[in-house]
């Protein structure tokens, strides 16, 4: 067993106890209640799923394993000269909780490395696909493919005791994430590059900086891969793209179901493709403003023309944040050391300024502060991506790091199948009308 697995294992064990206790002791304890308007509005803020991989405080932003991002990416081992940690480590320290040292870093890469080839078949789908499809449709297939691979099935097919099914979905999902980078850079270059700048993975590599050889891409891109991985890696459970993932995972469908379902809730404008939607309305100011840079009220006017037409600003708001995402932050300081006279740069900084008070003059947006997507585009564009809709493929390889991490978990807890309860809108109304509330205020 490598040390991952087994400290993962020695983990398994010992919580397995907490969730038993807290089952038999406390199960018919009330931690929460539920308003109408949470129920009309997509659930916002029930306490109804536990993950102890990340948590995200509304004023602090994301935790990873009580870590801030500051600290995951300042803590983590980093390869010589790099600024940003390796993304192997990160998985480490999702699964475990534990800090991980340079070696155990080191052995887990070698696992990864043992388990990147990708199958032809995939690349035969890859190429099946119209060059104008989306990358993240032609990135759901490919994982989608993979499905034959699952050890998890082939287990479960041969009679798996429920104690043992984190064990084959650890394998899978070792086996994804090591697969993820190639498939992602190999639709780059399908899509992009007509197939003609594809180069196989240098084993001598690590993850993130392996991504930016195949993408074709020097120093400091190794970094940028890397920060963009850790940063988009999870947002606790009840996030569309996570969710999505444990939902399918909780009917014992293998992590490529999971993760296929995964990208494809993260493809929405609301969520994950949001950072290409910035890009692409941040090139209508700039056409607009036929390549100057605009002045405050020139921006302010091209905020509040997007607002009026009753469309929402890319890169702003949140539903849970209620400050600037400390995501945005981090890639805002990268920006700031590394292309601070970057053009588009500009444009997202001079928007800092006003988005977040004319959010508030509008009165809507419960958050007027910038979310990770109003950032993560323009580093990209910097280092020559400039195809922005592959942009949510990026984020989709970050967040399976996760989400993977958090289904391992769940099969170990013995999470049971997602099943909540809906009502008709009559029953609501009888509902409401049996409160006191009702019957005093009519
Ligand atoms: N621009 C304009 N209006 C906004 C807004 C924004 N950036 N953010 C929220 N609002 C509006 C909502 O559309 C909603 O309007 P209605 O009452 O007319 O329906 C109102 O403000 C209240 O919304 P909220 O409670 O503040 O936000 P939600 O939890 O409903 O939605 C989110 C959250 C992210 C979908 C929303 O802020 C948004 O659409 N932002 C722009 C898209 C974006 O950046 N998404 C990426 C989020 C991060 C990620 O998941 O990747």
């Amino acid at each position: 067993m490598s040390k991952l697995k087994d400290t993962l294992y020695q983990k398994i064990l010992d919580h397995r106890k907490r969730t038993t206790k807290l089952l038999k002791k406390s199960g018919d304890t009330v931690i929460d209640q539920v308003t109408v308007s949470q129920i009309i509005g997509g659930m916002r803020g029930i306490k109804s799923l536990v993950t102890d991989i990340s948590y995200l405080d509304p004023y602090e932003g994301i935790r990873y394993r009580g870590y801030t991002l500051q600290e995951v990416l300042s803590k983590l081992p980093k390869a010589e000269g790099a600024e940003m940690p390796y993304v192997e480590g990160l998985y480490y320290l999702l699964l475990t909780g534990e800090m991980p040292s340079k070696e155990e870093v080191e052995e887990l890469m070698v696992t990864f490395r043992n388990r990147r080839i990708v199958p032809r078949y995939v690349w035969d789908v890859i190429d099946s696909f119209p060059s104008e499809s989306h990358p993240m449709a032609i990135l759901s297939a490919a994982v989608m493919s993979l499905e034959r691979e699952s050890h998890f099935n082939v287990k479960y097919k041969q009679g798996l005791s429920k104690m043992d099914y984190w064990d084959s979905t650890f394998e899978d999902a070792t086996n994804l994430i090591a697969k993820m980078p190639l498939i992602g850079a190999y639709i780059y270059n399908k899509l992009y590059q007509k197939g003609k700048g594809h180069r196989y993975p240098d084993p001598s590599m690590d993850l993130g900086a392996n991504f930016a050889y195949m993408m074709g891409k020097d120093k400091p891109y190794d970094d940028v891969s890397r920060m963009y991985f850790i940063i988009h890696a999870d947002h606790e459970s009840g996030n569309v793209s996570a969710h999505t993932g444990h939902l399918v995972a909780s009917t014992l469908s293998d992590v490529y179901y999971s993760i296929s379902a995964m990208i494809n809730g993260l493809a929405g404008p609301l969520h994950g493709l949001a950072n290409q939607e910035v890009l692409r309305w941040l090139q209508g100011l700039r056409n607009q403003m036929d390549g100057k840079l605009p002045s405050e009220d020139e921006m302010k006017q091209y905020v509040w023309d997007t607002l009026n037409k009753g469309q929402v600003i890319p890169g702003y708001g949140h539903a849970v944040l209620r400050k600037t995402d400390p995501r945005y932050t981090v890639q805002r300081e990268f920006c700031l050391k590394h292309m601070p006279e970057d053009e588009l740069f500009k444009y997202v900084d001079a928007l800092y300024k006003v988005v977040p008070g004319i959010l508030r003059e509008q009165g809507k947006a419960k958050n007027p502060w910038p979310n990770v997507d109003a950032q993560s585009g323009v580093v990209q564009w910097h280092y020559g991506i400039t195809e922005y809709d592959f942009y949510t493929v990026l984020f989709a390889i970050g967040r399976s790091i996760g989400v993977l991490s958090n289904i391992i978990w769940d099969r170990a807890l013995g999470y049971p199948l997602e099943r909540p309860k809906s009502v008709t809108t009559d029953m609501l109304e009888k509902m409401v009308r049996s409160t006191k509330e009702f019957v005093n205020t009519n």
